[in-house]
């Protein structure tokens, strides 16, 4: 039986608990794929139920998105979620990468694999230069999605780094359990600025088939929480809570405090990583030297990042690389939002951290 790429495509993975999941895709006989096309099929089911009966409401990109456990997903992301339940197995030296939308993840990709790997690599030549942070920090959510029927998985160097958005509930147990030792690196941003940047984006990769989405009414939808992996509260708040419960499992960090204080968040980062910067390494300017590789100002200016560039793939989407650099400011919601609707998001935040201990994003 021959499989075409676009069937690949659009398959989930299987994940068969007797199955030696270091296989090669060359490998695979023919009852494992007739295994793995029955498991696909009854994934799908599982997922067009599910399409059929969870609440929906408008897009952002496309038509509908849908209710699941209390966050709104596209259904490509609800496939991703099952399929991370039935088959992803995390290592005890993963390390996810998790953010709302728009929060920094392109920014702390770079970070983390510029700290992760700095014994490897000259800053002068830096793999970054040439692939830019998504070539080689992936998104767990799409690449689980796209690797199927064999996950190369295993052959990520240690420690594993993925990015994804999901909320902290969402995800199995086997990753958020604080007796497990996989780790949480989450960024989060002012919900204003979050707003103008995730609007910015989606009217650049909506689908062509739908009229545009106006400012206002992205903003009407944000508000009341629609808006994919969000509401965008609940998704900071389930991740504060559970940094302050378990501190040495997920590093909380504002996008603002890196902007402010770089160096300093850097350290704190790598120190979380299992990776702390040494005296000598701080001395001899290390950490500088990712600072300024990890730049807005540098990293917006590769190639890799110019039109026709370099590209991420979804399933059902190409986007280019260069729609992850806008401007990488704080406060651009000034020159969108008036008065009355900073006014309504800053008490939507002020009501919803209330008693957490948690401030973001009020009296900037
Ligand atoms: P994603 O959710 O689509 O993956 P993500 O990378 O989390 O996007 O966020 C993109 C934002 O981070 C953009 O913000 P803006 O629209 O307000 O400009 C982008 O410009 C900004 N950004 C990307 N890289 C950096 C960086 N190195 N430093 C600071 N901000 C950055």
């Amino acid at each position: 039986m021959s499989r075409n790429f676009s069937k690949i495509q659009s398959l989930p993975i299987y994940h068969d608990p007797n199955r030696n999941p270091r296989h090669d895709s060359n490998a695979i006989d023919e009852d494992q794929i007739q295994t793995e096309d029955a498991a696909y099929n009854l994934l799908h089911e599982k997922l067009n139920d599910l399409l059929a009966t969870l609440p929906k409401d408008k897009g952002w990109r496309i038509t509908n998105i849908f209710l699941h456990k209390g966050f709104w997903l596209s259904p490509a992301a609800l496939k991703s979620l099952l399929m991370i339940h039935d088959y992803f197995h995390p290592l005890s030296t993963d390390i996810f990468l998790t953010a709302f939308m728009r929060c920094g993840t392109t920014w702390l990709r770079a970070l983390m694999f510029a700290t992760a790997n700095r014994h490897l690599y000259k800053f002068s030549d830096h793999p970054i230069h040439r692939t830019g942070p998504h070539g080689i920090f992936p998104s767990l959510d799409s690449k689980i999605l796209l690797e199927y029927p064999v996950s190369k998985f295993e052959l990520l160097p240690s420690p594993r780094l993925f990015a994804t958005h999901f909320a902290h509930s969402l995800f199995p147990i086997s990753m958020t359990s604080p007796l497990s030792t996989c780790k949480f690196v989450y960024v989060c941003r002012d919900p204003k600025d979050v707003l103008i940047s995730k609007w910015h984006f989606m009217c650049k990769i909506r689908s062509e088939e739908l009229p545009p989405i106006s400012f206002n009414e992205a903003y009407e939808l944000f508000c009341n929480g629609v808006s994919e992996f969000g509401p965008y509260w609940d998704h900071v708040l389930e991740y504060w809570k559970a940094s302050q419960e378990s501190p040495e499992k997920i590093l909380f960090l504002k996008y603002e405090d890196i902007k402010r204080e770089p160096s300093v968040e850097l350290k704190k980062l790598a120190a979380f990583m299992g990776m702390p910067f040494t005296a000598e390494e701080e001395e001899g300017g290390v950490v500088e030297e990712i600072v300024k590789l990890c730049s807005f100002e540098n990293l917006s200016n590769l190639e890799v990042h110019k039109e026709g560039g370099g590209v991420q793939m979804f399933t059902q989407l190409v986007v280019e690389y260069q729609n992850y650099f806008r401007k990488g400011t704080v406060g651009d919601w000034k020159n969108y939002l008036t008065e009355e609707m900073r006014e309504r998001i800053d008490s939507i935040t002020k009501a919803k951290f209330k008693g957490s201990g948690l401030t973001l994003g009020l009296g900037l």
